[in-house]
């Protein structure tokens, strides 16, 4: 037997060095005078599309033959990161991989780094995207992902004397070797002109005669699920000319006009919006928006009407979910097909339409939903803003029947309506989705009751069936499994298999080792291998040294108020006058500290770039100062995204979760940490709730406000620091940390108008800082916190919440291809 397994795996090695070779050859037309790395990068990653393609080739059929319901996870990011490592896990090939290559003479995890990572989302929404369509693929669901396929992604963030300063992204500079062109699937997609009316039978027919067309054209991005053969599709849009339209032109004579037309075409997907939570209102953000929902919702429809079949059957074979109110105008688009185009009744067409869309929301902060002005909106999309007035007329009529008797009738139909009536009159992209909806969602329990109590509660006390709660998940695939190969290396060695990749609950049984000395210190060694790596990747890119031996404390995320980098920016300073002001035995016997911040600010945020600066000059005093040494070090991480975050996560001991209580939907790093074995110092906000309930809270430093009293505390937000923080906030001002005619906004804002409460959270988090060195004194208690933490994240899969997601919104089934007997 032996013999024959020796054999077949060998085959297997040839048939992936023959593949290899065969693409070097042929497809990047290299010899091997010229095989350099990133050229075997490249034919490495074509011959894994090759498999990728088989198998997404079956996938599709089968989804086709067995014709059940699809969902379609509608999104304006999808964070992918690289996929060469998550493919290979995936297939279950990497080893083979590996054991290939070193034959040829390459290390795979080298040929790792030769990838660009494609930033195609801001944040937290984009990477949920993609891990939902990892766990959508790993349980046999036929799902697809849209969205568009940006030629610039998310800037790429350098520091240049501690300020960020933003770059291009042009990550298709290179081949991109995972994604299939389809010419062949485009569509036309209309802007502008006006709406034309007639009367037929009598009753009033509208037609749209639009001045403006761009093609669609998809882009596929084969998406493999773990452990089965399935392999669902990412289908990407970009925007180019069409050619009919600008003939006249041409004729006339005016070529610089034609010109100019065909690139405001290709215009329309060059660049991803580097806004995270904050609206910008431009014309082009709503022109991609709608022009990835509107060639969506003909690709949808054309698979449904393949099958010829009744219009009643659409809910029973499509479920779209909207990822926030970006995709929003898929719902006016999707009645403007079924009326205008196809005919249907406007009663009919509205019955189809809100049991196909379900909605998600990521925020319960009210400046951060987006409003689209009337004036915009009729210019760019006249029949849309028709459509929405309509469906406005008759949801009014049914609010203003349901609170015909209430004194506050008016006020009610003036909050719940899809207008607003301000200056400039705007379009409520979040009351069109709940409206046009059949579910919607909130991120965690926390944000869930926030929406049906606060944001969205006149919505809920009308509709109270239609609120739901889909807790956050991240795949423990690419979070675990890629980014941490010691700790996997020791699940699989403790579990004796793989299956908990399959279903993380089954990590929570090693708990019995809990005492277990050997186990104990083989966990405390991944911990150890992890802060090496991200030592040596610190040395590499920021020329720090830090030392291994310190608590490694980490906070990156994109950079935000609410989110409190600052909080975190002050205990750095409180922590250096403290070591400061000690006497040098007494240092010796602090806590070692490194701390470590990353993340983005939005270009236009001009308080998230100086919370930047203010870290980067901490770390200029506190890294220089010889009286400090190893005791303390400031590192800020440049150019945070998903390869780094692999690199980054797994090496932390503590991480920083300290959202003002109530402004964080629910936070996605938070559970990526803990898996990893960090501890949380965090407040009682968004899923670091349902954490902590899970991981129980002796196992984490929580502190602060907790969501009930945050309200009143506002209302105090010009009182005093407090003498130990006003220091604090007097040495920023006097110019201890970089220039004060920068810096001392930040602080004056605190104590004016402390919105996120750094003031009145400040002491109960310092306090817990020191609880967190404490324990860490304790090594073996740090040890039992971090393990339980890590074993008991099960919940945390987004496995378990693209299943609520099936069963309790999409009611749809799996679909999976038999696996060879
Ligand atoms: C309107 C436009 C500028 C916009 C663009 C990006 C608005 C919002 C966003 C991104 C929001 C986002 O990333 N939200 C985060 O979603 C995560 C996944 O649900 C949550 O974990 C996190 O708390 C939330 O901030």
């Amino acid at each position: 037997l032996w013999e024959l397994m020796a054999e077949y795996i060998d085959s297997e090695k040839s048939t992936i060095q023959k593949s290899i070779v065969a693409h070097v050859e042929y497809t990047l037309a290299r010899t091997r005078f010229n095989f350099d790395k990133n050229s075997c990068f490249k034919a490495t990653a074509l011959s894994i599309r090759d498999r990728l393609i088989e198998s997404w080739n079956d996938t599709q059929q089968l989804f086709t033959a067995e014709d059940k319901k699809r969902v379609y996870y509608m999104s304006i990011e999808f964070l992918i990161g690289r996929s060469m490592q998550n493919a290979l896990v995936n297939l279950g090939l990497e080893d083979k991989y590996r054991e290939a290559l070193e034959e040829v003479g390459y290390k795979l995890e080298e040929l790792y780094d030769e990838e660009v990572d494609p930033g195609l989302g801001n944040g937290g929404l984009g990477r949920l995207a993609s891990c939902f369509l990892d766990s959508l693929a790993t349980l046999d669901y036929p799902a697809w992902g849209y969205g568009i396929r940006y030629d610039y992604g998310i800037f790429r963030q350098m520091i240049v004397k501690g300020y960020q300063v933003e770059m291009p992204d042009y990550w298709l500079a290179q081949m991109n070797p995972w994604e299939i062109e389809r010419s062949d699937v485009s569509y036309d997609v209309y802007f502008g002109g006006r709406v034309e009316k007639r009367w037929e039978n009598g009753v009033e027919k509208s037609n749209w005669i639009p001045s403006e067309t761009v093609k669609a054209v998809a882009y596929d991005n084969p998406i493999p699920g773990y452990d089965t053969f399935n392999t669902i599709n990412l289908r990407l849009w970009k925007s180019i000319p069409t050619n009919e339209f600008d003939f006249q032109s041409f004729n006339q004579g005016d070529y610089f006009r034609a010109i100019e037309t065909r690139q405001k075409a290709e215009y329309i997907t060059s660049v991803l919006y580097p806004n995270d939570s904050t609206p910008s209102g431009k014309e082009l953000r709503l022109r991609q928006q709608y022009f990835f929902c509107c060639a969506t919702i003909q690709d949808v429809i054309r698979r449904f009407l393949k099958k010829s079949r009744d219009w009643e059957e659409f809910p029973d074979k499509v479920a779209i979910q909207l990822n926030d109110t970006h995709p929003a105008i898929s719902i006016p688009e999707l009645l403007r097909v079924l009326v205008d185009k196809y005919g249907l009744e406007w009663q009919r067409a509205w019955n189809i339409c809100y049991k196909v869309f379900s909605y998600t929301n990521h925020t319960v902060m009210p400046e951060a939903l987006e409003k689209w002005s009337i004036e915009l909106f009729e210019r760019l999309l006249p029949r849309h803003l028709e459509i929405i007035y309509l469906i406005n007329f008759h949801f009014m009529n049914q609010v203003g029947q349901r609170y015909a008797n209430d004194p506050k009738k008016f006020d009610i139909m003036g909050y719940m309506s899809l207008i607003e009536e301000s200056r400039p009159k705007t379009v409520r992209m979040a009351n069109l989705c709940i409206v046009g909806s059949h579910a919607v969602n909130g991120v965690a329990a926390l944000h869930s009751n926030l929406l049906k109590t606060q944001l969205f509660a006149r919505f809920h006390e009308y509709f109270p069936n239609k609120f739901q709660n889909k807790t956050n998940g991240v795949t423990p695939r690419r979070w675990i499994k890629c980014s941490n190969k010691p700790l996997s290396d020791l699940y699989q060695k403790y579990l004796e298999s793989n299956s908990w990749l399959s279903d993380l609950t089954e990590t929570k049984s090693l708990m019995r080792f809990i005492d277990n000395e050997e186990f104990k210190e083989e966990f405390r060694l991944a911990k150890q291998q992890n802060k090496e790596r991200l030592a040596r990747w610190i040395e590499k890119e920021c020329g720090i040294r830090v030392p291994t031996d310190a608590m490694f404390d980490i906070m990156v995320k994109r950079i935000h108020e609410y989110k409190r980098q600052n909080l975190f920016a002050l205990y750095m300073i409180h922590r250096y006058f403290t070591l400061k002001a000690m006497s040098v035995d007494d240092r010796a016997k602090q806590v070692k500290r490194v701390f470590m911040v990353g993340g983005k600010a939005a270009p236009g945020y001009i308080a998230a770039k100086k919370i930047i600066k203010l870290i980067n000059s901490i770390g200029d005093v506190v890294n220089n100062d010889p009286d400090i040494g190893d005791l303390m070090k400031v590192v800020f991480l440049p150019n945070y995204c998903v390869s780094s975050a692999q690199i980054i996560i797994p090496a932390a001991d503590l991480t920083e979760q300290i959202s003002t209580a109530g402004t964080e939907a629910s936070g996605t790093s938070n559970m990526k940490f803990v898996m990893n074995g960090a501890i949380i110092m965090g407040t009682m906000d968004g899923a670091n709730v349902e954490i902590v309930e899970d991981v129980g809270i002796q196992n984490s430093f929580i502190f602060g406000a907790r969501v009930h009293e945050v309200d009143k505390l506002r209302q105090h937000s010009g009182q005093p620091a407090g003498t130990r923080l006003q220091k604090l906030f007097d040495a920023v001002k006097n110019g201890t940390f970089g220039n004060p005619k920068e810096l001392s906004s930040l602080i004056e804002s605190l104590e004016h108008n402390d919105v996120y409460l750094v003031k009145s959270d400040f002491y109960s988090y310092i306090e817990k800082q020191a609880e967190a060195d404490a324990t860490y004194k304790n090594q073996d208690q740090w040890l039992r916190m971090s393990i339980t933490g890590a074993l008991n994240m099960g919940r945390f899969s987004s496995d378990r919440t693209i299943k609520e997601y099936a069963d309790e919104i999409w009611d749809l089934e799996s679909v999976e291809i038999p696996k060879p007997s």
